[in-house]
């Protein structure tokens, strides 16, 4: 788990929808990551009713789903999960990139928060240390994600 400072940060999931969205693209990663994910949603009680799961093909699909799964599932939070590997793409930074601005795009225009659980690295090693069992940024974007919709609740008129 990242190291994060401690506050009073809110991070009870008990009642909240969450979408989580996969590239298939790079699968033995993003397996690693949804894995942690689901994990972190569970530690901090988010039941697995409540969870969601869609695969995309790859990275630069996941905007489109995610937007579906706030806007057509109601999801609270989505956890966008993907791996860009550097050394095995030449259009890296055109997936990677449309990607995360797609993916901030979607936050914005829906309000809901994505959670940027997408792996981009220069090679594989990287991905699978970033997807392990002591770090893992599926298990951090669960975090993330219930930290988020409980700040944006705290705000008067907020969901
Ligand atoms: N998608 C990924 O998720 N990771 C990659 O490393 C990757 N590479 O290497 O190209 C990748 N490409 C596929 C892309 O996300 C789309 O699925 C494809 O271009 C079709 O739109």
């Amino acid at each position: 788990m990242g190291e994060r400072v401690a506050t009073d940060v809110d991070l009870d999931g008990t009642g909240l929808r969450v979408g989580i969205c996969c590239g298939r693209f790079n699968r033995d990663i993003t397996d690693r990551l949804l894995e942690g994910a689901q994990r972190g949603l569970a530690a901090h009680g988010v039941a697995g009713d409540d969870i969601a799961v869609l695969w995309a093909p790859g990275a630069y699909e996941l905007p489109l789903v995610a937007q579906a799964l706030v806007t057509r599932w109601g999801a609270d939070a989505v956890i966008a999960l993907g791996a860009v590997i550097r050394g095995e793409t030449g259009h890296y930074d055109f997936v990677a990139g449309e990607c995360a601005a797609g993916l901030s795009r979607v936050q914005l225009d829906t309000g809901a928060p994505v959670v940027f659980g997408v792996l981009t690295t220069e090679n594989r090693e990287q991905a699978l240390e970033r997807s392990g069992d002591e770090d893992n940024k599926g298990e951090e974007g669960a975090e993330t994600a219930i930290e988020m919709v409980n700040l944006l609740k705290s705000l008067p008129g907020g969901p």
